[in-house]
């Protein structure tokens, strides 16, 4: 069965199907999205290979739709689906030739718990090392909703990659929800609870910014060695 999303994207029992396309134009590649596998423990994650780019944050912040707004519903799906929710899922981008370009890796929704030293009392212990140790992680993708204030769980998180050297980039998200002062305010705030100098504002619901983190992605890919 095929089907067109509302954003224009085509899907079929293969796949979904990139660039998708939104007022903001599109992104640069063509990808199919694989799901490779949910991971419970760091020995079952997949051998490292292309530049990967992981997505954290609350659990509600807007994970699943942005992951669908980025590579299709996929995504989404397996992502939400019970039992995978306190797995790492990870996803193949392949290019036309069906060659693995990047790898996507969804990462748990960090709880209303209290983050401790460990990052997160309520996160599988395996986040941890992989956050530290993956070589082949090129970024993280830090989801923080823009309507709500600067919380300490993603404080600490962004501590904690700070410190571990990671390269991060952080988008706030159901910006469609705020007015124009709103937002200037909000991400205002946002940049100064978190000792950010940069921060994406998102939409999954317009499209608003996707373009823009697609190409903040495939610069860190590039960067990762990806070709
Ligand atoms: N208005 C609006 N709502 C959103 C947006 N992204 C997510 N949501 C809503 O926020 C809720 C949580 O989203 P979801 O993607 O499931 O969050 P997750 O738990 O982080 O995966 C759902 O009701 C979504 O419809 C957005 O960009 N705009
Ligand atoms: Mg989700």
């Amino acid at each position: 069965m095929q089907q067109t999303t509302k954003t224009g994207r085509f899907c079929s029992a293969a796949g979904c199907f990139g660039p998708v396309l939104y007022s903001q134009g599109w992104s640069s590649m063509r990808y199919t999205t694989q799901f490779l596998l949910s991971a419970l423990a760091a020995e079952q994650f997949p051998a490292p290979s292309v530049p990967e780019i992981a997505f954290l944050g609350r659990s509600n912040v807007g994970k699943s739709s942005l992951l669908n707004a980025l590579v299709g519903d996929k995504a989404a799906k397996v992502s939400s689906t019970p039992g995978r929710t306190r797995a790492i899922n990870f996803f193949a981008l392949l290019d036309p030739s069906q060659r693995p370009k990047l790898v996507f890796s969804d990462l748990p929704g960090y709880g209303y718990a209290k983050i401790s030293k460990s990052i997160s009392a309520g996160w599988p212990a395996f986040i941890e090392p992989y956050l530290a140790e993956r070589e082949t992680l090129g970024l993280c993708v830090c989801l923080v909703d823009s309507n709500v204030p600067a919380q300490q769980s993603d404080r600490l998180l962004l501590d904690w990659l700070r410190h571990a050297r990671r390269d991060f980039a952080v988008v706030a998200t159901k910006m469609d929800r705020l007015s124009g002062n709103e937002r200037t305010r909000n991400l205002a705030a946002l940049k100064k609870g978190l000792e950010l100098d940069e921060i994406l504002p998102i939409s999954a619901k317009t499209g608003a910014g996707i373009k823009e983190l697609w190409a903040r992605i495939e610069a860190a890919e590039t960067a990762a060695g990806g070709q």
